[in-house]
């Protein structure tokens, strides 16, 4: 495929130099941004918050809430008060301690933050939940991280298998009209006072217990610590390129990593308005979000870009976007197709953004002062090594395809994997090497290049194929919404590649489009990535995230297990 280059727009970024930034860059120095490095002092929440306050900023926005029903605005001088109200709340009603495993599982809503900072000044390790869980992935979670309280709402508690959760000691409902055996958050909050002695940690305790899905066995507690908050910042000052007078929208849910790294952490610890809206996704909903806030920079998905796409673009006329003036994505590869789209519709490249749950921040993407290879996921923050290796840890010369390694030592790592320390020793290799499980090669200019996940790549008829590049060409046809790859066990070949497809509105699954489609990969892509089987589906099974689930496809086609489906969307 041939790459698009894209130039650097011109712009004052925070990050002018990235070669050199990167040669000369040390963590201990970030670390004095922060009032800990003079105090021995941390916590999460008293630096994203409390900390503006005290340096003047109180009377800043810091939070912009929408949804269906609610809009409302609070400085930081209120969300430092509203969470210690939602502090007190939480250690009078159930005697919650540093340590202690929190849930959050409830929709979005300025109470939700209100709980999370305030279980943060606790010094709780926050579980966050996706609100669509039901019993089996709320049970499981609840039960391995042993949490001893939850806060939800009505229509959720039912979903908490209260009697098989013998560590579960309280449940506190944010809703009216609360049972009498649960804790009335609401009537609490009311009369509970507005200052708080926040518990002073480690840099080492905990702040954040995010679930994730492997391919197989139960879903994984990715333990975090206050200290990845180094890392946060830095990264919201670089890529997102957050400054001062900016109002920043992160699209995700604070059930995925994303919601929290981004969505919390790094817009308050630089001091920006965070927008939040709640409430399920609408194309026109999107547009006037950022219309109606003036949204400066924008966080969201290649799913979601592709469903704005799909929307079509006689839409974006109703709305004055002319307000971004950066727009990132992470969760899965972005399609060249679609920053080609960005920029003809927001006038922006969309940047790509690369990490996981384990890496808790940001570690290979594209700075908007660094210029654009579509189809690249881009290069390592400053302070974070990255590599290609081989299986025993040896790196690999530019343009090999290997593992996607990294190298430990980075702030926002993760520190255990709850309950289960032999499967966190397992991602590591020798050498101090981070085992992704992606597979990905880095160019001769140091750009990396995401094929897949290691159990995704295709090998057919000898030649390994990334399912990301077909699923990019196949969304380039116009007939297709969605595609989802996978290698097919073949007597012949190895593997043949095989494609589900969603397609677009106003067309239909017939032989001939499929041979149309097969024809197009074949003619732009190259003749062995072309899918020698195609199935049209109404969806492909996703997570919440956005993820094509390609083993949940590859199982289906096999007859297989699914293995855990906890974080597929419904
Ligand atoms: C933050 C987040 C991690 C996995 C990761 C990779 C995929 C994320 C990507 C990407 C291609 C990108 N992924 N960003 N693939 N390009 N820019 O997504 O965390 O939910 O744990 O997923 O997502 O496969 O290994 P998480």
């Amino acid at each position: 495929m041939k790459t698009e280059i894209y130039e650097v727009e011109p712009g004052e970024y925070n990050l002018q130099n990235y070669d050199e930034r990167y040669s000369n860059f040390d963590w201990k120095e970030v670390e004095q941004a922060f009032s800990w490095h003079d105090t021995g002092q941390v916590n999460m929440a008293y630096e994203c918050i409390d900390r503006h306050v005290e340096n003047g900023r109180g009377d800043k926005v810091a939070l912009y809430y929408k949804d269906a029903s609610r809009n409302e605005s609070y400085t930081f001088e209120e969300m430092m008060k509203k969470s210690n109200k939602a502090a007190n709340v939480l250690k009078q009603t159930t005697n919650v301690a540093k340590g202690d495993r929190l849930f959050i599982f409830m929709p979005r809503s300025p109470e939700l933050y209100f709980v999370l900072l305030g279980a943060l000044k606790i010094g709780a390790i926050v579980g966050p939940l996706f609100e669509a869980f039901m019993e089996k992935a709320v049970k499981d979670r609840l039960e391995n991280s042993e949490a001893s309280i939850i806060v939800t709402t009505n229509s959720l508690v039912g979903r908490i298998p209260v009697d098989e959760l013998p560590n579960l000691k309280h449940i506190v409902i944010v809703d009216d009209h609360v049972a009498e055996n649960h804790i009335d958050f609401n009537k609490a909050f009311e009369g509970a006072s507005d200052e708080f002695d926040i518990e002073w940690l480690d840099k080492e305790d905990g702040l954040i217990l995010h679930y994730t899905s492997g391919s197989t066995g139960q879903p994984k507690g990715v333990l975090h610590v206050q200290y990845a908050m180094v890392q946060h910042y830095i990264s919201g000052h670089y890529v997102l390129d957050l400054k001062e007078d900016d109002i920043y929208w992160c699209t995700a849910d604070p059930g995925w990593v994303t919601g929290t790294s981004y969505g919390v952490f790094a817009p308050w610890l630089n001091g920006a308005t965070n927008v939040i809206a709640g409430g399920r996704f609408s194309p026109e909903g999107w547009y006037s979000t950022i219309e109606e806030f003036k949204v400066t920079v924008w966080y969201s998905a290649p799913t979601a870009f592709r469903m704005l796409m799909g929307a079509g673009d006689e839409l974006i006329k109703n709305y004055n976007l002319s307000s971004l003036r950066h727009v990132l994505s992470v969760g899965e590869p972005l399609n060249p197709e679609v920053i080609k789209w960005g920029y003809k519709v927001f006038g922006k490249r969309i940047h790509d953004t690369w990490w996981m749950t384990e890496t808790g921040a940001h570690m290979i993407v594209n700075y908007p002062s660094m210029m654009i290879k579509s189809g690249s996921m881009g290069k390592p923050l400053p302070g974070v090594v990255a590599a290609i290796v081989d299986n025993e840890g040896n790196e690999l010369p530019p343009n090999r395809m290997g593992n996607l390694a990294l190298k430990e030592g980075w702030p926002s790592m993760m520190r255990d994997i709850w309950n289960n320390h032999p499967k966190y020793e397992s991602y590591f290799l020798p050498g101090g090497w981070y085992i992704s499980g992606d597979s990905a090669y880095m160019d001769e200019d140091g750009y990396f290049w995401f094929q897949g996940r290691v159990d995704d790549v295709i090998m057919t008829a000898g030649e390994r194929v990334g399912p990301f590049e077909v699923e990019s060409k196949l969304v380039e046809h116009p007939a297709v919404a969605e595609a989802g790859v996978i290698g097919k066990p073949d007597p012949i070949r190895g593997e043949i590649i095989k494609a589900f497809i969603a397609l677009r509105e106003g067309y239909e699954p017939t032989d001939e489009l499929k041979e149309e489609i097969r024809v197009f990969v074949k003619n732009g892509l190259a003749a062995h990535a072309a899918p020698r089987e195609i199935e049209f589906k109404d969806k492909l099974p996703k997570t919440r995230s956005g993820k094509i689930m390609r083993r949940v496809l590859k199982a289906w086609e096999l007859d297989l297990p699914t293995g855990d489906l906890s974080s597929m969307e419904d």
